[in-house]
């Protein structure tokens, strides 16, 4: 057995280390420690439950299965498979042939434990279990023999695995924590913040620079010398109109009052999207890796296919299918002189402590640059932060006033006159339990065993939840929870009331969280809510869900604040005609 194993170890990686890998500013103390085996443990029960299905599934071996996921991997990732192989390939052998399941095989594998005074956590139990018959062991016997079974393969005892200890998956760990932690573009030698390339907060995430030397070139600039004799903001619009002698910036957008859109956000902003291709064996392929380097230099978010800042086509089928729809593109249709003026200030577990930082990397300048609207869409961290008392960190209405109030000081000191800032309320995600609870997850397909309250409540009992107020089985917490979500949205209705006069350079407005409304819409039209939801998370809104959310978005805007989206510019065509897609994205 020389191939890989670890693109499952990968997306095991992935499907547990979004959260903590993505902890907003560094300075924020972790809520909680390595409880239970963490991501780990989580990572290591995705791993053998993929592995045992696709071996059932396929009928192939355990060596053969391991191959096949290794092959699938995308190249650059395979010397760190190899490595990682090496170490762990012949102790899962031996432990997925006696078919232990991977709530047993985990345990001895040890990268799930049970801590002094926590209770143990149990993932899933394969249905073939339940019809073995045999000898009525307690589940520590059963931990205690298959750890006897594989004692002859560990070249010493070990106490609790941290898995990014393990040859191989460390130098992906190490990758991983590098991509969640970038705020800025990485490839930016001219140091605007906008990008050449599409990853590491590049074009994926703010409009591509079209000059990646100057820094007085970017997209949302006031054009320099009425872009005359080249393109200074990257709307694909310069040169000069031989009839006329003017400028066709000047011609064509002069009076068009250009605007950027951006968004201060959380995961559901960026579009956190783990393709359930990768966890569930029925649908897994070669096919559903092929962008995996792109999509974690993303952090396994899809903000170019995005509720506000989606642009260009779907190039990842494979992976995510839907409708594409967004603010931005929204406004460019307004008016073409607006092309690639996005920016996505959003990043996974956000909340308003954090954002006081993020916001910080959006960049516009008030002298120089288009005014631009700016939506502060902080919908549900500061009620999913904490461990063990989940209520206990929450975010105080208090504090969410005074983080809001210190973010729109930031933007008052930055933002060109002219612009927008929409306050968004959070919203009730109550409706996640209540339509996926009784669901199967995907990385339990084939075996059909495993629902996504069993699914909240192991990452619960690891104390890795993404949101362990809403993804619970607790009625009473998610009770709670909502309570708490209403709270800070009235906080941000304060902040409304009593600063809507206080910034010049901006209006400042409060909408209501659009998903109620958006739900109520697909509902009416035959659709059920569950289908809105991220599969691999059963938290997250889907590709119809963000497209749908953006046409909602702009309904409300259209009546209610008409005046956010500037005029339709009635060179639209022209520009067209002249300048073709503008230089795409
Ligand atoms: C599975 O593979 C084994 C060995 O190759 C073979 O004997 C068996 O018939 C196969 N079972 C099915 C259901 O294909
Ligand atoms: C999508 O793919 C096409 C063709 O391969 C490429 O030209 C384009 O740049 C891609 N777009 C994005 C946003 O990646
Ligand atoms: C923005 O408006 C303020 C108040 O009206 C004014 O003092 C300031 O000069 C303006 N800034 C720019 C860049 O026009
Ligand atoms: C939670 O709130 C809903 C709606 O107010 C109510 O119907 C339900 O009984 C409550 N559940 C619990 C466990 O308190
Ligand atoms: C449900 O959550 C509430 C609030 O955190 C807590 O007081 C209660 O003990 C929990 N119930 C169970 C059965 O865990
Ligand atoms: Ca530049
Ligand atoms: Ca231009």
């Amino acid at each position: 057995m020389s191939k890989e194993l670890s693109s499952a170890v990968v997306l095991l990686l992935l499907l547990c280390c979004t959260r903590g890998f993505g902890a907003p500013t560094e300075e924020r103390k972790p809520t909680h420690e390595n409880i239970n085996g963490g991501y780990g443990c989580a990572a290591c029960t995705a791993l053998v439950a993929i592995v045992e299905q696709l071996a059932e599934i396929k009928n192939s071996t355990v060596v053969e299965t391991l191959d096949y996921l290794c092959y699938i991997l995308p190249v650059e990732l395979r010397p760190s498979c190899r490595a990682a192989l090496e170490f762990l390939g012949p102790m899962l052998v031996v432990l997925v042939e006696h078919k232990v399941g991977p709530d047993v095989a985990c345990h001895a594998l040890t990268f799930c434990y049970t801590n002094p005074g926590q209770p143990t956590c149990h993932s899933m139990i394969p249905p073939l279990h339940r019809r073995l018959k045999g000898p009525s062991m307690t589940f520590e016997e059963k931990v205690l023999e298959a750890k006897q079974r594989i004692q002859f393969r560990m070249k010493k005892t070990r106490g609790p695995q941290n898995i990014c200890e393990v040859p191989g998956v460390k130098d992906i760990c190490n990758w991983l924590r590098k991509a969640f932690k970038g705020r800025k573009p990485s490839v930016d030698f001219d140091n605007d913040m906008f990008s050449i390339s599409q990853g590491l907060r590049g074009s994926s995430w703010r409009g591509k620079d079209c000059s990646d030397t100057s820094r007085n070139v970017y997209p949302g600039t006031k054009p320099l010398a009425e872009d005359r004799t080249f393109d200074s903001n990257c709307n694909g619009i310069f040169g000069v109109n031989k009839k006329t002698a003017r400028s066709y910036e000047e011609e064509l957008c002069g009076a068009s009052q250009p605007r950027g859109v951006a968004v201060l956000g959380d995961s559901i902003s960026a579009h956190f999207h783990m393709p359930p291709q990768w966890l569930d064996a029925t649908l897994i392929s070669e096919k559903v890796f092929e962008h995996l380097i792109l999509v974690v230099e993303n952090e396994i978010d899809w903000p170019m296919l995005s509720t506000v800042t989606g642009h260009g086509k779907n190039n990842w089928t494979e992976v995510i299918t839907g409708p594409i729809d967004s603010l931005y593109l929204r406004i460019r249709d307004r008016n073409r002189c607006n092309h690639r003026d996005y920016q996505n200030i959003a990043a996974n577990g956000e909340d308003s402590i954090g954002m006081q930082n993020l916001v910080k990397t959006l960049a516009r300048n008030p002298q120089r640059d288009h005014p631009i609207i700016v939506l502060y869409a902080l919908i549900g961290n500061d009620v999913c932060n904490g461990y063990p008392d989940t209520v206990a960190h929450m975010t105080t209405p208090q504090a969410m006033y005074d983080n809001t109030v210190n973010t729109l000081e930031h933007l008052h000191a930055t933002l060109p006159n002219n612009s927008h800032v929409i306050m968004m309320g959070l919203a009730d995600a109550r409706i996640l339990y209540n339509s996926m609870g009784h669901r199967i997850h995907p990385v339990a397909t084939h075996w059909g065993h495993f629902t996504y309250g069993q699914f909240y409540d192991f990452m619960n009992c690891l104390q890795i939840s993404p949101c362990s107020g809403w993804l619970t089985t607790n009625g009473t917490l998610r009770n709670l929870t909502a309570e708490r979500a209403e709270e800070l949205s009235e906080a941000l209705r304060k902040v409304y009331r009593d600063h809507k006069k206080s910034y010049y350079n901006f209006d400042l407005h409060f909408i209501e969280n659009p998903m109620p409304n958006a739900v109520r819409e697909w509902v009416k039209h035959g659709g059920e809510a569950w289908q809105l939801i991220e599969p691999s998370d059963g938290f997250h809104s889907n590709q119809i869900g963000q497209a749908l959310l953006a046409k909602v978005l702009w309904r409300e805007f259209e009546t209610k604040h008409p005046e956010i989206l500037g005029p339709v510019n009635p060179n639209n065509e022209e520009i067209g005609r002249l300048f073709g897609n503008q230089g795409g994205y």
